[in-house]
This record gives structure tokens, C-alpha cells and sequence, in this order.
């Protein structure tokens, strides 16, 4: 317990002195500190001493606390969990993580990908996707998105990519978002990114939480089993929450609520025992498959559908504990995708050849030293034995003069350290198929030619309201290059060879002529629409794990709102009470309920639907509050089911609130209502591309 005296020094600050269990205050190097609050001088108003070693460590440390931040996916919340393999896949994969029954501890990173560490959680942007298995055979590294292609094939074009999306090199905006001149500079000439492209403009880039995304390890990997067997694998994240998105006004409207809405979003559910779930799965499939394909296996821009190989689940991933401290872990976390295990190997993907040297190269830049693999949340849960040494921050004191190896020193009674396994040999050395040697070159191969069939396949696989998002959101990005004036024009060229309607929809929408169509580095085919592509067509009808935001004034009935909170509480789902005042209104029956959240600041928003439930005198009154006509305008721009008592209706009137199956009363209509979102109701409010 602690036990702190409190006594007040001369200036009136508080002094806090340790008595009991308290621990004693002290410097970096354990001498105590009798005062935090006034640095050493000479005299009461003199001079400040250079002695005072107090002050100037406690200045010099917090002068270092930044380090880099990440040239990428800077902004990022972390969690801890475990794996759980729950399928036997020995015949596939010899990897100790994949033992049906066996648990292994994980940390996983979520992160957007242009904007700076203290950007918003809400961009369009893809989301990063990493997790750390600390296996009992090393750390596997699965550095994922939330998107299952990337926008280039070779990761040469990986700084130009970044240098193109980030915040221009000269102004230094725009944060976090790609719709500028640069961008789409690159883009438009870097027609292999049109798969990618589609996929940014859909609602993929916008989840509603990040506990609702699937994620993908994107290239082909390879599993090998005991015998030295190998396959190819894809792997893939599937939430058991289903995947969700928001739509972009709300999106927009998120940010100014929110900064950190993910963020909140991920430690509250985890916070409060709702912990967020994925299944793990895998393609897998052999050289053959590969060969018959009409695209590359080992091209990144490329998905494997899940109609032609599908998705077979082999564990599950529960994201159970928040982080003790944000700096130490979530920051401090290195992923590298090079940290394989036995039985999980790499492919030629040249994306990913190119990843293998650049994660370990940040992590020095970063986190300053080669031995960031001993800061905690890095170092692996195995033994690990070696005969590295030294360099900066090396924190570990290897006994002996066994720093080399081969040595003889056990012949003498020395510890000759660490020795070489067999164990390691069979992933170095497996082979899908025959192995691709010849001349050097700098150059791809034909069958990376194909750049529109897949951005084809995926446009034309989404329904009607998710075409209209992505034709819309072209639009929205396209809109805000500025003095480029030919970039929009060559982004409509490419979209033609993607689908004529699209790229009509487009150049509509911009107000410009249609363009020619860009000529393809090879003719794109038809290939069969894949119902896993679209977010609609797998949405899960749920509450679990959403909120409802429940709008009360005074006069509120409270057995009308008792019944709301228990039919949402039932659903798994939190019920928030919001109200012009936090400390709350006062109910039909006398009581005081305590809000949640007040009026002003919890928007409709931040909710997965609405009910707002007023007696006459509350609702005249809020007709005068702009911020409940507009929780009930966004709640129903954004698609939301709208729960209302019926003394309400003239505050739904004022906001637009129309007629349909999204606008129930407070009953089982509510509930069952809240758990979709009303895609039909968009026409009514707003014009898409
Ligand atoms: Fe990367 C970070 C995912 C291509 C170079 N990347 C980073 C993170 C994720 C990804 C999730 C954040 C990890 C964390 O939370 O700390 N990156 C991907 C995916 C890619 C990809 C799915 C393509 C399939 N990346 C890629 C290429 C290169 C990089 C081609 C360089 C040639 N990525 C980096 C990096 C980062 C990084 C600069 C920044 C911070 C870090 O590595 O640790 O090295």
C-alpha cells in the first residue's frame, strides 16, 4: 500500500515523502530524492547550480524520451493475447505453433499507414496487421494488412510508394490521407497499383473497428512438414465479430469526434472482457495450382479466391490484455518479417525478398541498437543461444570466452556454448518446385503483366452500394488534385480497363470528358465474381460488440429506457447513455440517471445506432439543441437503425428522419433493426458517383 506524508513547501507545492511500503524516490543510479518540486541554487533567489545532478538527469532524460517514429504504420495501438491451434496440419507444416491444442502468447500491432504517430485513428488508409507468436521454437512474424494485395510487385518501388502518399515533400500536409496530387501522381502512372487502388476506395479502408477487419499475410508463404515437404500457403485473419466498415461521412465525422476512436475502441473491449477474436486460416495449394492460374502466385498485387482455394481454419486468436505501458511495448515492438520458424518458409515473391532486409534495417534506426531483440516485448519466450555479442545496450553478461565457435573448450571443462541443430535445416532448404536460377537481370517476369483482371474481379464481386462507395470515393480523391490537372484523367484511362462502367462513374462524377483507355501491358480477362471480396455480402447480423448510444432528456420514461439498456445488454452489445448534461436527467420516476456522455461530445456517430427516448417536455426542448437534431440527421445519414419513443417524432422530423425499416419504435423492432445498417436508405440522402 502506499502511505505518502504530505507537507507543503515554501512555494505551496505539495511534497509527497515515502513512509511504509511507499517506495523511495530516486535518481537513475538509486540515491534518494528529498525534493521534486525545486531545483538546488544558491541562496532563495539565486542562481541555479550546475551540481544539481538531480535536475540535470531528470532534464537530460526527458530531453531523449522520442524515438523515430516508424517511416510507415507509425500510428498503432497494441494488445497481448494467445493463439490457440485447434486442426491438425502436421501433414502441412512440421511448425511447433501449429501443434493442435498448443497455445502460444502473441502481440498484436494495428496501425494505419501514412499519417505520423499522433495522427487520427480514422483515414481512409489500409490497416496494418501484425502479430508476434513467441513460439517455443523462436518468434514468428506475421506482418500483415487488412487488405490482401499491396500496390506493388517489387519492392524497390516501396520509398517511392511512401515518399508519394505521405505528406508532400514541400507543404507538408496533407496527414494521414492519400487524396492529394502526389499520390495519385504515382499512382496513375503505376497501373500494377489498380488492384490496390480499388480495395483503398472501398469501404475496406474505413473499418469500424479494428476488431471487425480481416487481415491477410498478403504474399505466398510456404508451409513445410517433417519431411521437408513444402506448400504454398496464403494466410488469412477472420474476425469473429464479422468485418464492418463505416461509411466516409462518418468516417469524416469520426475523426472530429474522435481522434483516437480505434484506439479507445480496441482497450475498452479489452478492458472490460469483451476480447476481440480472429480465426486464423490458410490457402494452401501446390505447384500445379500455381502453374494453371491466369496471374502469378508470387505476385503481391494478386489474391488467391476463395471460391478456388478456400479458407481452411486452424486457430484462433483472442486478444486478451492491454499493455502495461504504451512506449515500452507498442512502440518499442520490432516485427520483422524474416523471423520465421521451422515449417514456415518464404516464397520468391519479390515483395517480400525485399521486406527481409528493410524490417531489421528500421529496427536499428528506430530503436537505435542491433540487440533490440533483448528489450522485452521483442526478446523471443524460448532460450536463445548465440555467439553475438556486445554492442550498444547490451544487456546481457555472457559468461566465459565461448564468443566463437568452432572451439574445444568442454574438452577442457569450459563452457563451449551453443551448437548448430538440425532441427532449423529442412525450412532453409525446401523447394515448392524446381528451383528459378539464370542469367542476372533486372526484370519481371510476362506473367506479372496482368494488372486490371483482379481490380476487375474485385469491383465487380462488391454489390451495387459498395460499387457506388468506390466510384464515389474515386471522385472524393480524385477532387483534391490540385494543379495536376492531367493525373485525373490517366487514373479514368486506367479504370477503363477495369470496368467501362466504373471509369464512366468517374470521369461523371469529375466532371470530365472519358479519356482513352490506357493501353494494358496485357488484356485483362473476365475471371468468375468471388462473394468473399465484399463486405456486405459477409456482413454478420450482431449487436455483440457494438454500442448503442441512447439519447434521454429530462422527463425521460425510465421503465421504457430500462428496457432499452436490457435488450442491448442481452445482445452483448453497450448500451451509453447520452444526455445534455453528464451528470444526467432527471426520469419520469423522480430518479437521476447519471449520462455517460454529454450531448456535445458523443455524437451519433460513435455509435452503431441510435435510440432516443423523450418525453414531450424533452423533446421540445432539445429542438433548440443543434446537437441533438443533429444525432438523429447523422444517425440516419449514416445508415443507422433509429430506435424512438414516440413523444420524439418532432425532433426525428426537424433532422430529415424518414419512414423506413431502419426507424422503429423502442420494441424487439429496435434491437433486431440495430443490428444492420439501411444501405437502401443512402439514395435518399446522399448523391454517389
Ligand atoms: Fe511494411 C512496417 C505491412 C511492404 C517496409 N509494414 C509495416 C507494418 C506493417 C507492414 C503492418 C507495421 C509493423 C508494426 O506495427 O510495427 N508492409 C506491410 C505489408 C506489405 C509491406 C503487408 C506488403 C505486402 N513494407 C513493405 C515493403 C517495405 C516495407 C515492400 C520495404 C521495402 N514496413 C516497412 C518498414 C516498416 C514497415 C519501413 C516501418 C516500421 C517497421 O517496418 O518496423 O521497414
Amino acid at each position: 500500500m502506499t502511505d505518502l506524508k504530505t507537507s507543503t513547501g515554501n512555494g505551496g507545492e505539495t511534497h509527497q515523502q515515502a513512509s511504509g511500503d511507499a517506495p523511495v524516490l530516486t535518481t537513475n543510479h538509486g540515491v534518494p530524492v528529498s525534493d521534486n518540486q525545486n531545483s538546488l541554487r544558491s541562496g532563495e533567489r539565486g542562481p541555479t547550480l550546475l551540481e544539481d545532478f538531480v535536475l540535470r538527469e531528470k532534464i537530460f532524460h526527458f530531453d531523449h524520451e522520442r524515438i523515430p517514429e516508424r517511416i510507415v504504420h507509425a500510428r498503432g495501438s497494441g494488445a497481448h493475447g494467445v493463439f490457440e491451434a485447434t486442426d491438425d496440419i502436421s501433414d502441412l507444416s512440421m511448425a511447433a505453433v501449429f501443434t493442435k491444442g498448443e497455445k502460444t502468447e502473441v502481440f498484436v500491432r494495428f496501425s494505419t499507414v501514412a499519417g505520423g504517430a499522433g495522427s487520427v485513428d480514422t483515414p481512409r488508409d489500409v490497416r496494418g496487421f501484425a502479430v508476434k507468436f513467441y513460439t517455443r521454437e523462436g518468434n514468428w512474424d506475421l506482418v500483415g494488412n487488412n487488405i490482401p494485395v499491396f500496390f506493388i510487385q517489387d519492392a524497390i518501388k516501396f520509398p517511392d510508394l511512401i515518399h508519394a502518399v505521405k505528406m508532400e515533400a514541400d507543404r507538408a500536409y496533407p496527414q494521414a490521407g492519400s487524396a492529394h496530387d502526389t499520390f495519385w501522381d504515382w499512382a496513375s502512372l503505376m497501373p500494377e497499383s489498380t488492384h490496390m487502388q480499388l480495395w483503398a476506395m472501398s469501404d475496406r479502408t474505413l473499418p469500424r473497428s479494428l476488431r471487425m477487419m480481416e487481415g491477410f499475410g498478403v504474399h505466398t508463404f510456404k508451409l513445410v512438414n517433417a519431411e521437408g515437404k513444402a506448400s504454398f500457403v496464403k494466410f488469412h485473419w477472420k474476425p469473429r465479430l464479422g468485418i464492418q466498415s463505416t461509411i466516409w461521412d462518418e468516417a469524416l465525422k469520426l475523426q472530429a469526434a474522435d481522434n483516437d476512436y480505434h484506439r479507445r475502441d480496441l482497450w475498452e473491449s479489452i478492458d472490460t472482457g469483451a476480447f476481440p477474436e480472429w480465426d486464423l486460416g490458410i490457402q494452401v495449394f501446390d505447384q500445379a495450382f500455381a502453374d494453371a492460374q491466369p496471374y502469378d502466385v508470387l505476385d503481391a498485387t494478386k489474391l488467391i479466391p476463395e471460391e478456388d482455394v478456400p479458407v481452411r481454419i486452424i486457430g484462433t486468436m483472442t486478444l486478451n490484455r492491454n499493455v502495461d505501458n504504451f512506449f515500452a511495448e507498442t512502440e518499442q515492438v520490432a516485427f520483422l518479417p524474416t523471423n520465421i520458424v521451422p515449417g514456415v518458409d518464404f516464397s520468391n515473391d519479390p515483395l517480400l525478398q525485399g521486406r527481409l532486409f528493410s524490417y531489421l534495417d528500421t529496427q536499428k534506426s528506430r530503436l537505435g541498437t542491433t540487440n533490440f531483440h533483448q528489450i522485452p516485448i521483442n526478446a523471443p519466450r524460448c532460450p536463445m543461444h548465440n555467439f553475438q555479442r556486445d554492442g550498444m545496450m547490451q544487456t546481457q553478461v555472457p559468461k566465459g570466452r565461448a564468443n566463437y565457435e568452432p572451439n574445444s573448450l568442454a574438452a577442457h571443462g569450459e563452457d563451449g556454448g551453443p551448437r548448430e541443430s538440425l532441427a532449423g535445416f529442412a525450412t532453409a532448404n525446401a523447394a515448392t518446385g524446381p528451383d528459378e536460377q539464370g542469367d542476372k537481370l533486372r526484370i519481371r517476369a510476362e506473367t506479372f503483366a496482368d494488372h486490371y483482371s483482379q481490380a476487375r474481379l474485385f469491383y465487380r464481386s462488391q454489390d451495387a452500394h459498395e460499387q457506388a462507395h468506390i466510384a464515389s470515393s474515386f471522385v472524393f480523391e480524385l477532387s483534391k488534385v490540385g494543379v495536376l490537372d492531367q493525373v485525373p484523367p490517366r487514373v479514368v484511362a486506367n479504370l477503363r480497363n477495369v470496368d467501362e462502367d466504373l471509369a464512366k462513374r468517374v470521369a461523371d462524377g469529375l466532371g470530365i470528358d472519358l479519356p482513352k483507355k490506357a493501353k494494358a501491358a496485357k488484356e485483362p480477362i473476365d475471371m468468375a465474381p468471388s462473394d468473399a471480396l465484399s463486405i456486405h455480402k459477409n456482413m454478420k447480423p450482431t449487436l455483440e460488440g457494438r454500442s448503442v448510444g441512447i439519447l434521454i432528456a429530462d422527463g425521460t420514461d425510465a421503465a421504457e429506457l430500462d428496457a432499452v439498456i436490457k435488450a442491448v445488454e442481452a445482445e452483448k452489445a453497450r448500451a451509453i447513455i447520452v444526455a445534455p448534461k453528464v451528470g444526467g436527467a432527471k426520469l419520469s420516476d423522480g430518479t437521476v440517471r447519471k449520462a455517460d456522455g454529454q450531448l456535445a461530445g458523443s455524437p451519433s456517430q460513435i455509435f452503431d445506432a441510435v435510440a432516443i427516448i423523450l418525453s414531450d417536455a424533452g423533446c421540445k426542448a432539445l429542438l433548440k439543441e443543434g446537437a441533438a437534431v443533429q444525432f438523429a440527421m447523422d444517425a440516419f445519414g449514416h445508415l443507422k437503425a433509429i430506435g424512438a419513443s414516440a413523444a420524439a417524432k418532432p425532433l426525428l422530423d426537424k433532422a430529415g428522419v424518414e419512414a423506413d425499416a431502419g426507424v422503429t419504435d423502442l420494441g424487439k423492432a429496435f434491437v433486431a433493426a440495430a443490428k444492420h445498417r439501411f444501405y437502401d436508405r443512402e439514395p435518399n440522402v446522399r448523391t454517389l458517383a
